[in-house]
């Protein structure tokens, strides 16, 4: 048995150029494994908190370095000794140590970490690859299979330049293409797109995650975009490939309505439900994600309620990845699938169990990325190793995103030779 040697943390930047924390675990055994974790842009105020200094002569206030010295100093130490295959034992004492319901004593950060690198570490340590391990010690599903992608080709709300209120606008394969299938359908509609924007003027830049983030008046306008660079990609929407979104509506929420630009009132809940069901109607959305405020339950329960037939609505900033909050929106049917991210709860064994959670409610299960990644590929192996429905890695363009998909091309091969 190989035991847990030495932890070492550093502060490094993530995609944004925002510090972030990277761990370095090293076994008796020789085996090494570097985990980095990322960092959200549009957070759910009901995730685990991330620590960060607060001190304006580091990074104006980003830094990381307490939750470093939490890595290196307190959590550390606490699990030298210790065989990484014992995951759930090793969390328990991250979550003990740090003793707050919302890990913000010794920082979300620093905690997934160490937890994070001690599942790779336990891979690394038994010889198995990443996602055999974790499907071999968790047993979600008897398969192993590529979760299919959902490409996010236009970035507007907090992740984008501030024309469009919607935060992603999706392209998602159908799920009977092979994932390098996928892959090169979801790439294909991402340039013919970048080529619409530029014949219509309306490119400016790219968005926090890779997608466009143009000059267009309304969200409806992004989608009618879209649908026309699949047609003219050559994929025939609703049967190749499908339209979805990330509203994030929590950003454009004033307590009372919702204000978006298609429309030149502010809307109530009801409006804002008839309106998504107009755009259902023609757009055929594969999923809808955060379509209400975090915490507008009567929101989520209409929209579950009349649309869930019809397109999944997955629950984001609704859920935070947390137990307590998946098992209200199931008791009350708030949703019918979840989007999971291990930083909004700070463990694996946590993240695990909230999945095993979801599925016993025959939810739908999306494994995601942050807005702030690096080039760190973990997630690509959890989402196999957990049999995830989809996995939502941002656009197929910037290495921060490519490394996560083409994670998952490693992966396809060894399946297909295993
Ligand atoms: C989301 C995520 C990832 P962020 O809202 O789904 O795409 O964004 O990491 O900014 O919360
Ligand atoms: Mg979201």
């Amino acid at each position: 048995m190989s035991l847990i040697k030495s932890i070492q943390a550093r502060q490094i930047l993530d995609s944004r150029g925002i510090p972030t924390i990277e761990a370095l675990l090293t076994a008796d055994d020789g085996s090494q494994v570097v985990a980095s974790i990322p960092s959200g842009t549009s957070t759910g105020s009901h995730e685990a908190k991330e620590l960060r200094d607060k001190n304006p002569g580091n990074y104006q206030g980003q830094g990381v370095l307490k939750a470093v010295d939490n890595v290196n100093k307190i959590l550390g130490p606490a699990i030298i000794g210790k065989d990484p295959t014992r995951q759930t034992e090793i969390d328990q004492i991250l979550i003990d140590m740090d003793g707050t319901a919302d890990k913000s004593h010794l920082g979300a950060n620093a905690i997934l970490a160490v937890s994070q690198g001690v599942c790779e570490l336990g891979a690394a340590v038994t010889g198995y690859p990443t996602y055999k391990y974790i499907h071999l010690k968790y047993r979600v599903s008897e398969n192993l299979d590529i979760p299919t992608p959902i490409f996010n080709v236009i970035n507007g709300g907090k992740h984008g330049t501030g024309n469009l209120d919607f935060q992603e606008f999706h392209v998602i394969p159908a799920t009977n293409k092979a994932y390098s299938q996928a892959l090169e359908c979801g790439e294909v509609i991402y340039q013919t797109l970048g080529d619409v924007l530029v014949h219509r003027g309306a490119i400016s830049s790219v968005g926090v995650e890779g997608g466009y983030a143009p000059n267009l008046f309304t969200n409806t306008d992004a989608l009618e975009l879209i649908m026309e660079s699949i047609k003219q990609a050559g994929f025939e929407p609703a049967r190749d490939v499908f339209l979805g979104l990330d509203v994030a509506a929590t950003s454009f929420y004033n307590g009372h309505s919702y204000a978006i630009r298609d429309k030149s009132q502010a809307l109530t809940r009801s409006e804002l439900l008839e309106f998504y069901k107009e755009i259902n109607y023609k757009f055929h959305l594969f999923g809808l994600e955060d379509p209400f405020s975090e915490d507008d339950f009567d929101g989520w329960k209409q929209v579950t309620t009349s649309m869930s037939k019809q397109t999944i609505i997955i629950g984001d900033d609704l859920l935070t990845s947390n137990k307590q909050r998946t098992k209200e929106a199931i008791d009350k049917n708030l949703c019918t699938g979840i989007l999971v991210k291990p930083n909004q709860i700070g463990t694996i064994s946590e993240t695990v169990e909230v999945i095993k959670m979801a599925l016993a409610a025959n939810w739908h299960i999306v494994v995601s990325h942050r807005s702030g990644e690096t080039n760190d590929d973990f997630i690509a192996d959890f989402a196999v190793g957990v049999s995830a429905n989809h996995v939502k890695f941002g656009a197929p363009a910037r290495g921060e995103r490519v490394a996560k998909y083409n994670r998952l091309l490693q992966i396809e091969e060894e399946l297909k030779g295993s």
